[in-house]
């Protein structure tokens, strides 16, 4: 089965957004440059999602079955809730000294799902060492220069991990099994479970192949949204009896301190998601969660409910993040750091 035998609309009208060639063409140069390898490196971004773990496990599997080497490296730790899906071992936690090992260890290195040297964190040293061979396929653009050997960078790809379906199509792999499932934990959870604005076509095209590939999608589910803990589950249901509205109704806020948390029994990373509830209060344009850390300082995640770009907000507050996901630290009370949000906020509600 080749590329070009696949009904790849999408793939064969598509352009890398930095380079301007053709997908299909850059596909075959990455997909010679991999054949050429028989040890592969393959590392993502920090704090690495669905679409980071799912996409670097797929590529590996695929890689491993053409009989070559492929093991996956983070400095994070994987999200407990992927377990289920992808086999245990599957990527392999380094410290800085553990990176610098690896340096010169492999013939070819492989970012995903970011462009971004800093982003690889602890194994930006050993990706981007002087003579190492590199490539790199993403969905976000970078702004800086790119220095791999190949890159594919399409902003329109739901997911990382369509674009490496295409490739793995290139190898001639069998996308099934294992491949197909860790393909499609990454596009599932990168389009919010075909409900977020990327979730057109091309998303629902690779989810049609990953299907054909042998999946079952409720078990999928279960096993990332299914899992919640008891005392996650109390936490959530703080955030949502806590929340107050503000600016007429169209930001939606909580608050969790350390004390509501203690009073939980749940860890803070449990409040990872919790702020998709917390927005679908009707009628607000925007949802803040404030939540308190060990040092009494606030972590403060936004999200954008209709058009207003919570990036903009979170920048001029010191943090960053997408238009419609950004955040931002902050030191203060809870109601100081409140009235400064609303203050920034009111200023893109009424533009
Ligand atoms: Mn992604």
């Amino acid at each position: 089965m080749s590329f070009d035998s696949i009904e790849n609309d999408f793939a064969d009208n598509l352009s890398d957004d930095v380079s301007g060639r053709p997908v299909s063409e850059v596909l075959v140069e990455m997909a010679e440059i991999l054949r050429q390898a028989q040890s592969v490196l393959i590392a993502t971004h920090v704090g690495p999602d669905g679409d980071a773990i799912g996409s670097s496990v797929g590529l590996a599997l695929g890689l491993k079955s053409l009989g070559k080497e492929a093991r996956i490296f983070s400095g994070s730790s994987v999200d407990g809730r992927f377990e289920g899906i992808i086999a245990d071992g599957s990527v392999e936690t380094v410290d800085e000294e553990g990176a610098s090992r690896l340096a010169g260890q492999f013939d070819l290195c492989v970012l995903l799902d970011t462009s971004e040297p800093a982003r690889a964190g602890v194994l930006e040293g050993v990706i981007f060492a002087p003579g190492q061979k590199r490539i790199c396929i993403d969905h976000h653009l970078l702004s800086g220069e790119y220095s791999f050997d190949s890159h594919l960078a399409v902003e329109s790809s739901p997911a990382t991990a369509c674009l490496v379906l295409w490739l793995l199509d290139e190898l001639e792999v069998a996308v099934e099994d294992d491949i197909a499932r860790a393909l499609w934990l990454a596009l599932a959870t990168d389009t919010g479970w075909f409900r977020f604005s990327n979730a057109g076509r091309l998303a629902f095209q690779c989810a049609e192949r990953l299907l054909e590939g042998g999946l079952d999608p409720e078990e999928l589910y279960s096993l990332i949204y299914g899992s919640r803990s008891g005392q996650k589950t109390r936490l959530w249901g703080r955030v949502l009896l806590e929340h107050q509205l503000s600016l007429d109704g169209r930001l939606v806020w909580s608050v969790i301190s350390r004390e509501i948390l203690a009073e939980t029994g749940a860890v803070r990373e449990d409040l990872d998601g919790a702020i998709d509830i917390l927005k679908g209060v009707k009628g607000a344009h925007a949802a803040a969660l404030l939540s308190q850390l060990d040092d009494g300082s606030f972590k403060v995640s936004l999200r954008s409910v209709e058009s207003i770009d919570v990036e903009r907000v979170a920048r001029e507050l010191g943090g960053g993040g997408h238009a419609k996901a950004a955040g931002y630290s902050a030191t203060g009370t809870a109601q100081e750091i409140l009235d400064t949000l609303k203050d920034v906020l009111s200023t893109q509600l009424d533009t």
